[in-house]
């Protein structure tokens, strides 16, 4: 091999070494420099170790000139890749002395979920119930024949008994009373609470209950209700009056005014409907009454000592009214953007 062959490969070496070094300095990135350094200089099989050979093929008497220029070569080519980690280190550190945390920046805004307004209502209506002396109470969603109907004065014949009207569980005996259902109103608690314990009872039970009625703006097939519920003895309507009108006040505010119209249900009586108006718009709440006799017989209660009355309001119902809202299903579409208002 010619001196200048030799040279020429040597210089050639230098120039693409350099070139990867500085690559892996751009991308700031010591496993390309690490790859780069054992391509080179690796000790094995690094190009410059390759290159050594040569110098043992060049003419004697440039031997000397070969040596001094391998070991040039050599040293160069390690300054560069010594130079090249320390640039990379350098320029690493401050990166990340920029990504540190600046104090002074404002802070990131953490989104955090709230309680859906169903649940709010609920909250707020048991407060306040509870402000009135009424003590919260649960009672089972899939509920038998006697609390659902008959303890509740609605006889075998009843229509509020239609399958159409019921989620009658599938291995029910079809209306022979002994049928489950998923329960159709909270009035199922007074019964429980009534059979459960002495005279006076002043309860509310706020919960879920279940209707195959169509969906529309008003109606859902799930939803919940608030029942009320006060026996003791000479209990009148005139209480019943008393206390829906300051739940009202309470709930919606004080130009709130409330109105009975008469009506029917199976286990109070006299039964009304319940009104309320708020802005200036009648809203139909849910039904009341006096305890019905035969209801207050059927769990053991003596209808000459005691008297009750009983209420059940719409709980989607009273969350719409307060707070504008015109469509049931808003409630439960799970809307991120409805639901994040309240
Ligand atoms: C009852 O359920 C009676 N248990 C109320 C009662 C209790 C009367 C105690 C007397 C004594 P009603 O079926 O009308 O009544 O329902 C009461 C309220 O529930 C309605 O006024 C309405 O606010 C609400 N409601 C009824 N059906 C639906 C439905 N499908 N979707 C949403 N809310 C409903």
């Amino acid at each position: 091999m010619s001196i200048n062959d030799f040279i020429k490969q040597l210089d050639t070496l230098v120039e693409s070494a350099a070139e990867q070094f500085n690559s892996a300095i751009e991308k700031l990135d010591k496993d390309i420099l690490e790859n780069a350094r054992i391509e080179f200089l690796g000790a094995k099989s690094g190009k410059l170790k390759s290159a050594q050979k040569g110098l043992g093929k060049v003419e004697k008497a440039d031997k000397p000139v070969a040596g001094k220029k391998f070991n040039e070569v050599k040293q160069k080519l390690e300054g560069l890749f010594q130079a090249a980690i320390e640039q990379i280190e350098k320029s690493r550190s401050s990166t990340e002395v920029k990504e540190q945390f600046d104090v002074t920046l404002p802070g990131t805004r953490i989104s955090t979920g709230h309680v859906h307004p169903i649940t709010q209502t609920i909250e707020e209506l048991k407060d306040i119930t509870g402000r009135l002396g009424f003590t919260a109470v649960e009672g089972p969603e899939i509920e038998d024949d006697w609390h659902n109907f008959e303890a509740l004065n609605i006889s075998l014949e009843h229509p509020a008994r239609d399958p159409l009207d019921n989620f009658y569980l599938q291995t029910a005996e079809k209306n022979t009373g002994k049928d489950n259902l998923l329960r159709s109103q909270t009035s199922t608690v007074q019964i429980r609470v009534m059979e459960d314990t002495k005279p006076p009872v002043r309860i509310v039970s706020l919960g879920r209950v279940y209707r195959p009625d169509e969906v529309d703006a008003t109606h859902y097939a799930m939803f919940h209700q608030i029942e009320g519920l006060m026996i003791d003895t000479d209990v009148t309507m005139a209480d019943l009056k008393s206390v829906l009108l300051l739940f009202a006040k309470t709930y919606l505010g004080d130009d709130v005014e409330i109105r009975f119209r008469p009506s029917f249900f199976p286990f109070t009586e006299p039964s009304v409907e319940v009104d309320m108006r708020w802005r200036g718009i009648w809203l139909e709440f849910g039904g009341a009454g006096m305890v019905d006799p035969n209801v207050l017989r059927s769990v053991g209660y003596d209808p000459e000592e005691v008297s009750g009355f009983a209420f059940g309001l719409g709980v989607e119902r009273l969350c719409m009214g307060r707070h504008g809202i015109n469509d049931i299903r808003y409630l439960y579409d799970n809307n991120v953007r409805f639901l994040s208002q309240f």
